[in-house]
């Protein structure tokens, strides 16, 4: 196996200084190196059905089928998604399939019949055939022919499309859909073939999946605006009520909505863990009185955490990690999530789990209420726009930060603690992600009546703190640069890869990303975007904090 796609990767070397990643039999979230490979073989052949759809979408119209698979398929192979090496051998030949349909739709045309192409590839049947094709397959197969800079920035594209893959899932499962959007991450994809070396048009198709991950964000907002109200401030309850209880966790609202219809009336209340918190926020979902709060915090404490809930987990996107014995028989994956031996629910189905619940005793006693504070979207930050600006002009407010992103289970992310709590009293947090845990039951309190820490939502939401970046840019008139405005981004997988993209799309300069630099930017990339973007890797809190307040 070879994987360098997320933060924790092994940041270990051969003897002579070549980069190891993630190899041998394990990486460092628990993926085989069987699963590893089939992994990669899949994405392989995506490509394949990439190029038919995007050679024939003009004439022909995107295959509905096809752009569903490509977006799930890649999901599935996101960190700390999907572990089930059987799920990804029928997945290979669902590919294949899929890809000779799309080209015998076509007419059977090929650039070329070079053999073990994404074109020609054809999978074997069982398991070991597979894997002795895999080598191809990886990532860094070409590096000694086109070295490490050229992989570094396919990577990039690629991972980067993996994170856009995600968000259009799950736009995707709550009927919203672009043409243009699948034609786009159909060119891309196909363009992972081209034997291109070139770094700047490299790098300028890695910027143009930063630009389709906006309209995918985008599209993802419209979704959970039109379909769960707009977001409201809400205070949600952190300890548990008494009764029966089951826990959802994960990025998935639709899979939420399902199982709030499913446990109505049954005397069960519902619990979000991780990138659910802000499920909260919304009027069509904060509706069901059985939504009564939030559990738990980030994904890296799910062990300790699912192991002490009374009842049963449904896990809907990532980050899933390593089930302990204490609560397997509990746990259930959805949608594009997997573990072998989990029980899966592939049709919005819950049933299973909710008979777990009714058979469990559930909390005994409710604990003293604590709340966090969500629900500070596009609109409602937008809606006090002028109370906003006001403070700025009046000297209130002197800063905003954005930090925000990932979590992880390393502890230089404390970092992003020390941060936040050192951010100077006339400044303001916006923040998104699970990244959020490592302050969000901290009391900022606020300046005039705006609170201090504004939890703009899930990853995704990204998109709304740049909406509201160019909002405030507009009042002031000046560049998104220009504000009073620092980007302390921390990123662990892919997602945060295409949020990242879309930051340097927008030509937002001096991000400071941490808690360490994607391994897959070499020094020279590094280098370049630092140069184009000024981009910076973390330092200590204290003084990346004084270096954003700089004046500019
Ligand atoms: Fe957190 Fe994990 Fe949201 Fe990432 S729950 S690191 O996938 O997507 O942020
Ligand atoms: Fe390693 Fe991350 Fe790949 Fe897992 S996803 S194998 S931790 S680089």
């Amino acid at each position: 196996m070879f994987c360098y796609q997320c933060e924790q990767t092994k940041r270990n070397h051969t003897a002579d200084g070549i980069f190891m990643g993630c190899a041998d039999t394990k990486g460092s979230c628990g993926k085989d190196a069987t699963t590893a490979d089939l992994q990669d073989l899949l994405v392989y052949l995506i490509q394949g059905i990439a190029y038919y759809q995007y050679q024939f979408a003009p004439t022909q119209g995107i295959d509905k089928k096809a752009a569903e698979f490509i977006l799930y398929g890649l999901f599935t192979t996101l960190t700390n998604v999907n572990f089930n090496a059987t799920r990804f051998s029928s997945l290979i030949q669902n590919a294949k399939e899929l890809r000779d349909q799309l080209a015998e739709k076509s007419g059977g045309v090929k650039p070329s019949d070079a053999p073990n192409t994404p074109l020609t590839l054809v999978p074997q049947s069982d398991v070991e055939g597979l894997l002795a094709q895999a080598k191809i397959a990886r990532v860094n197969a070409q590096q000694d022919t086109v070295g490490a800079d050229v992989i570094g920035l396919r990577t990039l594209i690629l991972y980067g499309l993996k994170g856009v893959a995600a968000y259009a899932y799950h736009a995707f499962m709550l009927g919203y859909q672009k043409d243009e959007i699948h034609l786009e991450m159909a060119r891309l994809l196909s363009e992972l073939m081209s034997e291109s070396v070139d770094l700047n048009g490299l790098l300028k198709e890695a910027l143009a999946v930063g630009e389709l991950n906006l309209q995918v964000m985008a599209l993802l907002e419209q979704a959970n605006t039109e379909q769960f109200g707009t977001q409201q401030v809400t205070p949600v309850r952190t300890t548990p009520v008494a009764g029966k209880a089951i826990l959802m966790s994960g990025h998935d609202l639709h899979d939420l909505k399902l199982l709030l219809e499913q446990t109505q009336g049954k005397n069960i209340n519902v619990y979000t863990h991780g990138e659910m918190l802000p499920a909260h926020a919304y009027p069509q979902l904060k509706a069901y009185p059985h939504l009564v709060g939030n559990y738990g915090s980030a994904w890296q404490n799910q062990q300790q955490e699912f192991a002490a809930f009374p009842g049963p987990i449904v896990m809907t996107s990532n980050c899933i990690i390593e089930p302990q014995a204490s609560y397997r028989q509990r746990l259930f994956t959805s949608g594009p999530v997997g573990w072998a031996g989990i029980r899966h629910v592939a049709d919005g189905d819950f049933s299973a789990a909710i008979q777990i619940a009714q058979a469990m005793p559930g909390f005994k006693t409710s604990e003293v209420e604590k709340t966090i504070t969500v629900g500070f979207g596009k609109h409602t930050v937008l809606g006090v726009a002028d109370a906003v600006i006001n403070a700025v002009q009046q000297g209130a407010i002197k800063h905003f930060f954005l930090i925000g992103g990932c979590d992880g289970a390393v502890p230089g992310r404390n970092y992003y603690t020390e941060l936040a709590e050192k951010t100077p009293h006339d400044t303001v947090i916006l923040t998104l992600g699970c990244g959020k845990y490592r302050f969000n039951q901290l009391d900022f309190g606020s300046i005039g009546g705006i609170p201090r820490l504004l939890d703009v939502g899930q990853c995704n939401d990204a998109y709304a703190a740049i909406e509201i970046a160019k909002a405030l840019a507009g009042a002031f008139h000046c560049g998104v640069n220009d504000l009073p405005l620092s980007f302390m981004v921390s990123w662990f997988e892919q997602k945060a890869t295409a949020v990242l993209l879309s930051l340097l799309a927008l030509n937002v300069q001096n991000i400071h990303l941490g808690p360490s630099l994607p391994a897959y930017l070499t020094p020279n990339l590094i280098a370049i975007l630092q140069e184009k973007f000024s981009l910076k890797a973390n330092g200590n809190a204290e003084d990346d904090l004084a270096m954003a307040l700089s004046p500019k």
